[in-house]
């Protein structure tokens, strides 16, 4: 189930002039042969297969390694730049002001770091986040990530199919969801003081949304590794859904046979559902979901159902009404 490999590798140069030199500097894009969906279509990520990973010093300065295969995603839409993916982030274990989450993240210890799975698996595992490059591969993908607040970027991930660690597993018959758990440490992350939220962070999916292609297991951006404020060692990236399900710094992954109950459905259950995949249709009890706001662009534009992964995830949801399970 995992992409297509890279073929070839071309430096594009014309590519280059659509990113403000600002923005990326200098820039190394290179592009790889587009990939594509088992005989679904186009998928946004040309597939390409990283080699020894960046340091992991985290830094809010735009790096001048940064290495992409593309400056669009499959619908043609610009990638959003470094700058701003690691300036504006939603993190609530270090604050709620996006803009300050990057400052109150950059000395967050990163490694060692270890990822234990378990639950109704036959081969319960502990991973070291270092080996997980060797283990299962690295490609880039560049998915669009709408925020359920209405805004949206498109970001090129460096990562992994989560369907390749859970078959390392083998999650046994009676395993329905996956349940994931954010590092606790509330002297690291000021945010897990505030009382109103049930910490660690939890995020959850049903077993086959889990092992679905495009869901990711993102160690890297923009052919980086991950900077604490997104998420660093290893977050998780499901590109149809609200951001909040791409559960970030994950310190654990249970098979588990009911629903888990996620943070923000303890905090906000008519708000925040536990499918929450991204439609338009759908107001959010204070505001609607019809447009967003593309992060370096001005005006809003429509939001397309299911982020526009329709033809990749449609058919999970066969028979559900998207309505009642939002
Ligand atoms: N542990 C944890 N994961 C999290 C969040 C959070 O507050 N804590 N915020 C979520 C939300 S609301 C969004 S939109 C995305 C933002 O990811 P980014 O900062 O990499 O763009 O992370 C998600 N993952
Ligand atoms: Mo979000």
């Amino acid at each position: 189930m995992r992409s297509s490999r890279t073929l070839s590798w071309v430096m594009k140069k014309k590519a280059m002039s659509k990113i403000p030199s600002s923005e990326i500097t200098p820039e190394h894009i290179y592009l790889s042969r587009r990939a594509f969906m088992r005989g679904v279509g186009a998928l946004a990520a040309g597939s390409l297969l990283l080699g020894a990973c960046a340091a992991t010093e985290p830094t809010t300065d735009v790096p001048d390694d940064l290495q992409v295969s593309a400056d669009t995603d499959e619908l043609g839409d610009t990638l959003t730049s470094y700058a701003a993916i690691t300036n504006y982030n939603n993190y609530y274990e270090f604050s709620t002001d996006k803009e300050a989450v990057a400052r109150f993240a950059r000395d967050f210890r990163t490694s060692p770091w270890e990822v234990a799975v378990g639950g109704l698996v036959r081969h319960p595992q502990t991973f070291d986040v270092s080996d997980l490059q060797r283990r299962f591969g690295s490609e880039e993908r560049i998915y669009r990530l709408r925020c359920v607040e209405g805004w949206s970027m498109v970001i090129p991930w460096v990562g992994f199919p989560l369907a390749a660690l859970l078959q390392e597993v083998e999650p046994e018959a009676s395993a329905q969801y996956v349940r994931m758990e954010t590092i606790y440490d509330p002297q690291q992350m000021p945010g897990q003081n505030n009382q109103w939220y049930n910490w660690p962070y939890i995020e959850g999916l049903r077993l086959d949304e889990a092992m679905h292609d495009l869901t990711l297991l993102a160690t890297g951006i923009y052919g980086k590794a991950l900077t604490p404020q997104n998420g660093a060692p290893v977050r998780l990236v499901v590109p149809w859904k609200y951001g909040f399900k791409s559960i970030k710094s994950i310190v654990r992954i249970d098979l588990v046979e009911t629903m888990p109950t996620s943070l923000w459905m303890l905090a906000a259950p008519h708000e925040y559902g536990f499918y929450a995949n991204v439609n338009p249709d759908v107001p959010h009890p204070r505001w609607s979901q019809s447009t967003e706001r593309r992060i370096g662009e001005s005006g809003r534009r429509p939001t397309l159902p299911f982020n526009g992964y329709a033809e990749q995830v449609a058919e999970l949801y066969t028979g559900m009404d998207l309505k009642q399970f939002f």
